[in-house]
């Protein structure tokens, strides 16, 4: 009997991605590790544009649409125009379109905030920047957040690729005293040199998945999914898990203030996960936190872990909807 198997091996992989320099960067990551797992199997890269690329003048929230960096990719991937589709894991909605996967998730950058200062304030820090100085973000995460914080600093939207928002910063006009960014962003685009500050988990709780990187492939396409097997770093994945989790209960796109923190600790043989989850009203005047952890044997089953994740992200946002969570994102919704 003539193998199906062996005739299909022989195809080209196609990699889906977004045109931008970061989605670009990120996809021959995915790429070099592939070709290092699969020596024997051809790869190629495809970059389309999405929606999200082309709505560069509005503010994220107000354009009411969860997809908005993934939906022409998911097309191009039920019409196997392409194979598998790289992503900012944080830009994926946490419901996937019918027939889609999440193939793999692989090991996370640090997942925090960064401040770049324009070349006046270099040295500054947010806590010494002067009265009024103004930040640029358009994330209503970060700026709701450092609101409360720094009630003395303006901030205001900033739109356009990574580069465009340094050109806008350094101008000379430039109305900008800092911008913020992910890290993980900065650092793959070979930025390091500009962060003046990391923004730890008290000062700024970061998007969910910030920082890492996920494959979206079609669901139950085992060929697929088998080559990224390797490419699996599973406590990034137990830790976006819970994270997804949480903002799914909360029913939360990709623009609502809603903040979260993981870290995994290994004591002997249990391990435990900690999610620290918040959401936040845009002008900073309500702020909802809880923090709650889970502990498991480590010989404990994969699955398992991840549904106790799973479970953990469900908890927080329970009691983040006691708390008045959906009051707060209806408020903003509207
Ligand atoms: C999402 C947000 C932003 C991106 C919202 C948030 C920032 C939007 C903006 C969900 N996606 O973080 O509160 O500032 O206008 C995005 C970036 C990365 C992936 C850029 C960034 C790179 C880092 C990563 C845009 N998506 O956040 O600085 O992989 O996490």
């Amino acid at each position: 009997m003539l193998s199906t198997m062996s005739s299909t091996v022989s195809e080209t992989i196609t990699l889906g991605t977004r045109k931008s320099e970061l989605a670009m960067v990120q996809t021959h990551m995915v790429l070099k590790l592939l070709k290092e797992y699969h020596p024997d199997l051809e790869f190629e890269i495809k970059g389309i544009v999405t929606t999200g690329d082309k709505i560069l003048d509005k503010a994220l929230f107000k354009i009411g649409e969860k997809a908005l960096f993934t939906k022409e990719l998911e097309v191009a991937l039920e019409d196997t125009t392409v194979d598998l589709v790289i992503h900012s894991l944080k830009d994926l909605p946490t419901t996937l379109p019918k027939g889609m996967a999440l193939g793999a998730v692989l090991e996370r950058e640090d997942p925090r905030d960064a401040v770049v200062m324009s070349e006046k304030y270099k040295n500054f820090t947010l806590d010494t920047l002067p009265l009024g100085s103004v930040i640029g973000t358009s994330s209503v995460r970060r700026s709701a957040q450092l609101k409360r914080k720094y009630p003395n600093l303006e901030f205001r939207d900033i739109r356009g690729n990574l580069n465009t928002r340094l050109r806008k910063l350094d101008d000379s006009e430039s109305p900008y005293a800092a911008i913020l960014l992910a890290y993980a962003g900065l650092h793959r685009l070979g930025w390091d040199s500009r962060i003046s500050q990391v923004l730890s988990s008290d000062v700024l709780l970061h998007a969910v998945s910030q920082g890492a990187i996920g494959i979206e492939i079609r669901q139950g396409d085992e060929r697929i999914q088998n080559l990224l097997k390797p490419l699996v770093h599973f406590e990034s994945l137990l830790r976006v898990t819970a994270e997804r989790s949480f903002m799914k209960n909360l029913e939360g796109g990709c623009s609502v203030p809603l903040g979260v923190f993981t870290t995994l600790k290994f004591e002997n043989d249990s391990c435990t996960l900690v999610l620290t989850g918040s959401v936040t009203c845009l002008d900073g005047t309500r702020h909802i936190q809880e923090c709650l952890e889970v502990s498991f044997n480590n010989s404990l089953e994969k699955s398992l872990k991840l549904d106790l994740a799973e479970k953990l992200g469900q908890d927080v946002s329970s009691i983040l909807i006691d708390l008045g969570a959906k009051e707060i994102l209806d408020s903003i919704k509207h």
